[in-house]
């Protein structure tokens, strides 16, 4: 049996309890964190980047396409830095006080070392299944984090279109500990787990997840009923979600992660990035 919650916190709450929260559950869903017009020209922008992509002629798929689970009618595809890009980033740092508080252990004193490991956009498209759940990185011992992940919901997403779903609490080491020697091959979930899950039952346009990577999460299935092709439908029931990940420079570079980014921008310094 599995519960549909609706995860949002208060964002009013003070700054410190945000952060208290983050680090207990392993995640905080945010609302209206990017703005309408950002996310529709940035949903446009991702869907006629992936089209073209994906043409014979298109530029080479190694390059902008990474890996992803259950790839079925799913794509991971990197993102240049563009202007929307770096609006749709901006938009999100620089109204919260408080997630620079989440993001301050990995600076480690030093702005500079809060670095991108990952840049890109996850589309599902109408036939596409559950992903297995999974952690992006292991746990290696820290208390906190040694990366973040945020995912911006770019239009409505019912349950039929297949939000990220996600088990709070599963970031800890002790379950990391009971998954590494009870698990199938690589940390994967059993499905005896899932009485567990509280499944995220609806993502607004503009609202994002901000996730500890150790975190268990997936894409759920995307049973919408496909658009009419030959009409301005025809990305009806399509999930896009813009996505970074942070980590801390000062840490190693955690194995077993995808670094899902073109190479020019691995490792550039978020505030360099802002800037730009
Ligand atoms: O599609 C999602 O919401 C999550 C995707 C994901 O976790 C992955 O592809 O590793």
């Amino acid at each position: 049996m599995s519960e549909v919650q609706n995860f949002m916190v208060d964002q009013s709450s003070k700054d410190e309890d945000l952060v208290e929260t983050f680090g207990e559950k392993g995640f905080l869903k945010l609302a209206e964190l990017v703005s309408p017009k950002t996310c529709i020209q940035l949903r446009d922008l991702i869907l006629q980047n992936l089209e073209s992509t994906l043409q014979p002629s298109g530029e080479k798929c190694e390059r902008r396409l990474s890996n992803i689970r259950e790839r079925n009618h799913r794509w991971d595809l990197k993102l240049e830095a563009s202007s929307l890009v770096h609006r749709a980033m901006c938009e999100i740092l620089s109204r919260n006080d408080f997630l620079r508080s989440v993001l301050a252990p990995l600076c480690q004193c030093d702005p500079e070392n809060v670095v991108l490991a990952e840049l890109g956009s996850l589309i599902s498209e109408p036939g596409a299944k559950h992903q297995e759940w999974h952690a992006d990185s292991a746990h290696t011992g820290p208390i906190q984090p040694d990366c973040i992940c945020c995912f911006v919901t770019l239009q409505e997403t019912p349950m039929s279109m297949g939000p990220t779903q996600l088990i709070p609490w599963t970031h800890l080491a002790d379950f990391h500990e009971s998954a590494r020697s009870n698990f199938p091959p690589k940390g994967l979930m059993p499905t005896s787990v899932e009485p567990k899950t509280l499944q995220n039952g609806y993502a607004a346009r503009g609202e994002a997840l901000l996730m500890d990577c150790r975190l268990y999460h997936r894409g759920s299935a995307n049973t919408h009923p496909v658009g009419d092709e030959d009409s301005d439908d025809s990305n009806v029931g399509k999930r896009v979600v813009y996505y970074f990940t942070v980590r801390s420079r000062a840490a190693p570079r955690p194995g077993g992660f995808l670094f899902a980014i073109l190479e020019k921008l691995d490792e550039m310094p978020v505030i360099g990035f802002l800037q730009n």
